[in-house]
């Protein structure tokens, strides 16, 4: 239902945020990145794209394999004010008038100005650059093209990843122009911390350009959602909706339970609010350590994507299942044909009880202890091709052949363990949040205990089995139960990047001094610096566009 409606436009402020103070307090930065975009480009924004950033509860590596997790959206977004260029502007240069150019400006000066001019392609030749590339398998029919550099990590990628989208969805057929744009981009959310700085970006360029080329009629939050995924894509990583869903689908107070299979759905759930016991707020702290994803996707992130791939089709064999050579399922859909009753599936009750019958079958993934090294779970590429039950050239072809990874064993068991147990662990953290709703604020304090319980076994999996956290990452978490939190765990992708941590809000103060007193990163900041990397947040809206007069 939630992902159903529309694309909140509001015409003020106000109306954008759950209260007065928020509104108040956020005007001051809209106001002058309008200033700064008239003084930049000499005339006024039309739009302003927001999109937000999004603290996940628990739910980690999962998305891509279809399973629910648990996101909330954050305060720091990014903000995108843009309107059409005016003739004569750089945007307009090289036919820009006439095919969509683009000038993005950043308001932090260590991102450089950029100018583009999307080229259109006819469908049936697709370049060279086009084939190789990871995401046209996606869009086959594409005849709009942008440069989109997967090597290094570039901001106006993330511009460009969001105008991809909107260009071969409106402008495909050609009988229409797209406008040329004029955009400044601000943002306050960290990037590489797991806080989907990226997301967030490509979430509010595809709003923009859709608010400029007056498309943003009838554009329901699924449909966003699912247009920035595709769009994420471009950007070289191979990543389920997570982000995109936080960041358009969340409203104030609330986490979405966001789940991906059989389609898209979202279902706000308000965050327990004890009247009885001291009420508990999100913290999040950055490790500083910056996991840059797009360079390290291929023994980090598409890795995992590739392994939780092949474990699926090795388990879908091994407990019987039919499956061309070409089928590519993932473990929810192994697990769904498992069922083999939809009605088993009809509701997230009902799929929890089915995980837990489900979970032993992981076992069949367990390799023999024969001929490996000591307490290895892993198998090598030519194990990984026999099991599949596929040539070597099949393999190829419908496992690698559109990501790059790399690797010496490859971890089908611990993935799907930790996927499986994860998932049930987001059902479970749904549960005890609706039975905390049910109460009406009648709660016994075990509620926050259950829930930071859940968040330290989501850690322990994500640093065990899934392998997604470092040593920074796991010594912040450590750090955090023994300063009082509920619970803690690693938030986003990993790596590096945040932690999440649940702390009763009267004690957020003598948390955040006990980390600072302990994380020898932190020793050194004060003030806005400390802010900066530890914070406690609220779930906040999600993206939205304001119409400026
Ligand atoms: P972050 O932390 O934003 O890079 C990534 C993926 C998600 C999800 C998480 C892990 C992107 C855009 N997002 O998040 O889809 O898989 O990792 O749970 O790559
Ligand atoms: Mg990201």
């Amino acid at each position: 239902m939630a992902a159903e409606l529309p694309i909140p436009i509001f015409t003020s402020l106000d109306k954008a945020f759950p209260d007065i103070e928020t509104a108040a307090a956020q005007g001051a930065r809209y106001d002058s990145v309008v200033k700064e975009y008239e003084k930049r480009f000499g005339h006024k924004p039309t739009f302003i794209a927001r999109a937000p950033g999004r603290v996940n509860l628990i739910g980690e590596h999962i998305d891509y394999v279809l399973f629910g997790c648990f996101p909330a959206a954050i305060e720091r977004d990014i903000l995108i004010a843009c309107g059409p260029s005016q003739p004569g502007s750089e945007a307009t240069a090289q036919d820009g008038a006439t095919r969509g150019g683009v000038k993005a400006e950043n308001l932090n000066p260590k991102y450089q100005p950029q100018s583009f001019v999307p080229m259109l392609k006819s469908a049936s030749a697709p370049s060279a650059a086009e084939e190789a590339d990871a995401a046209s398998t996606v869009h086959a029919e594409a005849s709009w093209h942008l440069d989109i550099d997967k090597r290094e990590l570039r901001w106006e990628s993330y511009v460009k990843a969001g105008y991809y989208g909107v260009l071969n969805r409106f402008f495909a057929s050609n009988t229409e122009h797209p406008v040329p744009v004029d955009m400044l981009v601000t943002g306050s959310v960290p990037s590489g911390s797991g806080l989907s700085s990226s997301a967030a970006m490509v979430v509010s360029s595809t709003l923009a350009f859709l608010a400029v080329n007056n498309k943003l009629e009838g554009i329901t939050k699924g449909q966003l959602v699912e247009m920035a995924m595709e769009n994420e894509k471009r950007v070289g990583v191979n990543s389920g909706g997570l982000d995109q869903a936080a960041s358009v689908i969340c409203t104030p107070h609330s986490a979405i339970f966001v789940d991906f299979f059989p389609r898209l759905s979202a279902e706000p759930i308000p965050l327990p609010t004890p009247r009885t016991v001291p009420r508990a707020v999100f913290v999040c702290a950055n490790s500083l350590v910056v996991s840059d994803k797009v360079v390290s996707a291929k023994i980090h992130y598409n890795l995992r994507v590739v392994e939780t791939l092949v474990g699926a089709r090795v388990l879908a064999l091994r407990l019987g299942q039919q499956l061309g050579p070409s089928e590519r399922p993932r473990l929810r859909e192994v697990f769904s044909r498992w069922l083999g009753s939809p009605e088993l599936e009809s509701s997230p009750e009902k799929v929890k009880a089915e995980l837990l019958r489900f979970l032993p079958e992981i076992e069949k993934l367990r390799p023999s202890p024969q001929g490996r090294k000591e307490g290895e779970l892993g198998v090598t590429m030519k194990e990984m091709v026999e099991w599949s039950g596929l040539s070597e050239e099949q393999f190829h072809q419908v496992y690698l052949s559109w990501v790059d990874v790399e690797a010496e064993y490859f971890q089908l068991y611990k993935r799907a363990r930790h996927v499986i147990t994860e998932a049930i662990r987001v059902l479970e953290f749904r549960e005890v949040c609706l039975r905390a709703q049910a109460a009406e604020g009648d709660l016994p304090e075990d509620t926050l205990r259950e829930l930071g319980a859940l968040m330290d076994a989501s850690h322990e999996s994500c640093s065990k089995l899934c392998e997604s956290s470092c040593s920074e990452v796991d010594q912040l978490a450590e750090l955090a139960r023994a300063s009082g939190a509920y619970g803690c765990r690693i938030t986003g992708a990993g790596w590096g990047g945040c932690t999440v941590s649940l702390v009763a809000e009267d004690q957020v103060e003598s948390f955040i001094a006990k980390i600072k007193a302990g994380y020898a990163p932190y020793k050194e900041l004060e003030g806005e610096k400390l802010h900066e990397v530890i914070f406690a947040t609220k779930p906040s809206s999600g993206a939205f566009v304001l119409k400026l007069d």
